[in-house]
């Protein structure tokens, strides 16, 4: 099998300016017309090389001729035809079976809609095309199909046309007047109900928003709706940019295998990112909701209007857009909170990437299959560079970079570095430094030590960075990491943003006394830090620092070193009295943001603490934990039950004041339960929850604590939500990451239930993510049952949706990071799904590099 690289990339011989579609829409047999107008872009060149997959060619038209099989090739992945003159029209003709596309790429059924999804390279299981982002076309799509069946017949761009045909069909036509990559494309025919509203945007136009969701479910996509108009003003805002067509749609469907897609005017949700109220949604569900919304519609911009050259550039669209989405939750919700966010999901998976056999630089170097990277290190990652330009350049500096990125950009397919450039000649900084950021892989270790000097009053860091070889790259470099600092004094606190460019460099500081040094505030920087400090400095820095982040960081630290003393000298762990007197005052009189609060109380989970040897402790860490657990419980019990009876609830609403406090009480539920008694006390809480969120935390609650409640619960929430599949995933969710031994034999039961589906991304995610991700004591077990499941269930899912397959496969893949015995299960359960015959190369690309 055959990686390309970014090195050989080439532009294309021919380009394609103009795209005229006709669908004729059945499920088992659809039938396309595809007319091109193609262009030569080198001169000479005769060559034309199409891509396809899975289609059935029916007729080959050149410039209105029609071509005998002689006078092209097909195989597998292309149409070859050799005697292309410099300019031509041609037209093809395939014939599709949606119904049998259970990879849920190019166009498939969702339940009886049709959908399309064509990033990364999916447009080509639609028909033969130069299916690589820097060939742009103006698309016309027209849609042919029985209107009884599939009244709504949408693609990108403006509906032009809508004719009635005598054998009862319907033909409805669609121009996108903004040239697109073919990934941006989207069809959808099916019979749903329609939530509109409209936005005025800052120039004054009227846009017209759609959602199109399943009958019955319009009252549901209301949030959404109101989150996409909060953000196309904050976009307006923020970075002067303005929706530019005359509509917005947004179709949810059931059957999907991320969260959502941009696709030009259309976007497709993952219904799970759409329909939300407070019955069916947690507070956590809407956050994501508005997150996502935004993520998508920032897109148009960039992604859209701007786009990437090639996939090795993904991250200039997804790093920035993720950047984009933050700074966008930040402003609708908690800005620490979201902070906090980004930071545990670059330290528990990002870092854990960079540590595993799919480690690789936000601008990947070699791709088998580019839909394995779209990942936390491309989008994540990603982010936090676009992040630390914007801490470097400032708030101003960033937003001149932007502006001259679109003035230079509109309309074209760039790179990371044109990105990089636009920042730089913004702001007459070179940044050339900066750049290796895109091409190096791995995490930074920043080491520092710290003196005082009391004669000199002078206070000195000295920072040593040095980043550890990865699978994929051997030789690191330094790189430019923006460390903000805090020193906190008696009587003074400084703040400074200090630049490490060196493999050592050292700062001194003017300051009366020896101050407490908060380092990486914000976390200024995607590194791994190594800063000791002792229990008394990392609580003054939990107690005085300025920013929310930094508090939180050291308490983690805190935790993290308290387990790690544990596991290395095998002595129980003992949370320092300090600690619980801590606690104990914050939860006397819980006030300020309750958000923060719950989360500074949350020790750190197992993923982040496990992401920190080499190799991971299982055991020991699990028990370390389970130690932490009980000494809270206990020891604080009268403190957990008084916060909790403090914090009464008032009916819901979606505000953040009422998110915070949720968040709090959930946190003591949570160690109430631990005790295994309380029942009454979590009963009472489950019956008068006017609200999911409030529900949930006492199931998890339940959960966590194996109390005797959770099965009498499961049972009651199950019969309540057995026909709302959405909510019923955080049920299959909850049963499959229960800590006790059943579980694993619980797993295939959960699929006999009459709403599981295998051709359900959702449900599968619900049970088997949930295991894998949530349940570490039973996944991780010591007889290897949990990695077996996983492996029949990843074998299973391959040949019906090798994206699905690959997500899955990833806990099982750093095999090397774990001890001796798990180690050998985990390379054995490796090595006979790589024996399998006919892998996808989705599978294979992971396996192989695993193994290799
Ligand atoms: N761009 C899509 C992701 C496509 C994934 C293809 N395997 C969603 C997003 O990042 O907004
Ligand atoms: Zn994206």
């Amino acid at each position: 099998r055959q990686a390309k690289r970014l090195a050989d990339y080439q532009a294309p011989d021919f380009t394609i300016t103009d795209v005229e579609l006709w669908f004729e829409l059945e499920p088992a047999t659809t039938l396309l017309t595809a007319r091109y107008q193609l262009k030569s872009q080198r001169k000479g060149a005769t060559e034309l090389v199409l891509d396809g997959q899975q289609l059935e060619l029916l007729s080959v038209k050149l410039n209105g001729q029609q071509l005998t099989p002689a006078q092209y090739q097909v195989t597998d992945d292309h149409l070859r035809i050799d005697q292309m003159p410099a300019q031509a029209e041609l037209e093809l003709q395939v014939r599709l079976n949606p119904a049998a596309n259970t990879a849920l790429e190019g166009l498939y059924l969702s339940d009886s809609a049709f959908c399309t999804q064509c990033e990364a390279e999916g447009f080509r299981r639609i028909c033969y095309y130069l299916d690589r982002p820097d060939v742009m076309a103006r698309f016309t799509t027209h849609i042919i199909a029985n209107q009884q069946r599939y009244p709504a017949l949408l693609s990108n761009g403006n509906k032009v046309a809508e004719q009635q045909l005598p054998d009862g069909r319907v033909q409805v036509s669609w121009v996108d007047p903004f040239p697109k990559p073919c990934y941006l494309f989207a069809l959808v025919a099916g019979d749903f109900d329609c939530l509109t509203g409209q936005y005025v945007t800052q120039s004054g136009r009227t846009v017209s928003l759609e959602f199109y969701v399943d009958k019955g479910n319009a009252a549901r996509a209301e949030f959404a709706l109101e989150a996409l108009k909060r953000a196309m003003c904050w976009d307006e805002q923020t970075y002067g940019l303005e929706y530019d067509l005359d509509s917005y749609m947004v179709v949810a469907v059931d059957f999907f295998n991320m969260g959502a897609m941009e696709n030009k005017g259309l976007n497709v949700f993952n219904s799970k990112y759409v329909l939300a109220d407070q019955q069916s949604a947690t507070d956590t569900d809407l956050y994501n909701i508005e997150s996502i919304i935004g993520h998508e519609y920032f897109h148009n911009w960039t992604g859209n209007r701007v786009t990437c050259r090639d996939w090795f550039q993904l991250s200039l669209k997804e790093g920035l857009t993720v950047f984009r989405d933050q700074q966008f939750s930040a402003d609708m919700a908690s800005a620490t909170l979201s902070r906090i966010d980004a930071v545990k999901t670059i330290r528990t998976h990002q870092f854990a990437e960079d540590a595993g056999p799919m480690a690789h630089p936000i601008r990947p170097a070699q791709v088998l299959e580019m839909n394995n990277f779209y990942t936390v290190t491309v989008y994540d990652k990603g982010a936090e560079v676009i992040r630390m330009l914007h801490t470097l350049l400032g708030a101003a500096g960033f937003r001149q970079g932007m502006d001259l990125y679109f003035a230079r950009h509109d309309g074209q397919a760039v790179t990371c570095d044109d990105f990089v450039s636009a920042m730089q000649d913004a702001n007459g900084r070179d940044l050339s430094l900066f750049r290796r950021w895109y091409s190096q892989s791995g995490t930074p270790e920043l080491t520092v030590q710290s003196s005082f000097d009391a004669e000199q009053q002078q206070f000195k860091l000295v920072f040593s960075q040095h980043t550890a070889a990865t699978a994929d790259q051997q030789d690191k470099r330094n790189l430019l990491l923006p460390v903000r600092i805090e020193l906190l004094a008696k009587n003074e606190k400084q703040q400074h943003l200090l630049v490490v460019s060196e493999e050592q460099q050292s700062f001194s500081f003017a300051v009366a006394e020896p101050p407490v040094a908060v380092i990486l505030a914000d976390f200024s920087a995607p590194v791994r830090l190594h800063y000791p400090q002792s229990v008394s400095q990392l609580l003054t820095v939990v107690q005085h620092a300025s920013d929310g982040v930094a508090r939180w960081d050291a308490m983690q630290q805190l935790w993290s070193d308290l387990v790690r003393q544990a596991v290395r000298s095998s002595e129980p762990l003992q949370v320092p009295a300090e600690v619980v007197a801590l606690y104990r005052a914050l939860l006397a009189t819980p006030e300020g943001d309750l958000a923060f609060l719950a989360e500074l109380l949350t020790p750190p989970s197992f993923d982040l603490l496990a992401e920190q040897y080499q190799p991971v402790p299982v055991d020991a860490l699990l028990q370390a934990l389970q130690q932490i657990r009980r000494q809270l419980a206990d020891e604080l019990a009268a403190d957990w039950l008084n916060c909790y009876q403090q914090l009464i609830p008032a009916p819901y609403a979606y505000r953040q004041e009422q998110v915070a406090a949720r968040a709090l009480r959930a946190l003591c539920l949570d160690y109430l339960a631990q005790s295994g008694q309380q029942a009454e006390l979590l009963l009472q809480a489950y019956q008068s929850a006017d609200n999911l969120t409030d529900q949930l935390a006492v199931l998890k609650a339940c959960r966590n604590a194996t109390h005797p409640l959770f099965e009498t619960l499961t049972a009651q929430f199950e019969q309540r939500w057995r026909e709302d599949v959405l909510v019923l995933d955080k049920w299959f969710a909850l049963k499959a990451s229960l800590p006790t031994k059943d579980t694993v034999y619980l797993l295939p039961h959960l699929t006999q239930h009459p709403q599981f589906s295998w051709q359900n991304p959702n449900r599968v995610r619900a049970v088997y993510m949930a295991f894998a991700q949530q349940n570490p004591t039973i996944f991780h077990a010591a007889d290897g049952k949990g990695y077996q499941v996983l492996q029949q269930v990843v074998l299973k899912l391959d040949p019906i949706n090798p994206q699905l397959a690959a997500r899955l496969v990833t806990p099982l893949l750093s095999w090397r990071r774990f001890e001796t015995h798990r180690a050998a299960q985990l390379k054995a359960v490796l090595s006979q799904m790589l024996a399998q015959q006919g892998l996808s190369n989705d599978l294979y690309e992971k396996l192989s590099k695993s193994l290799s």
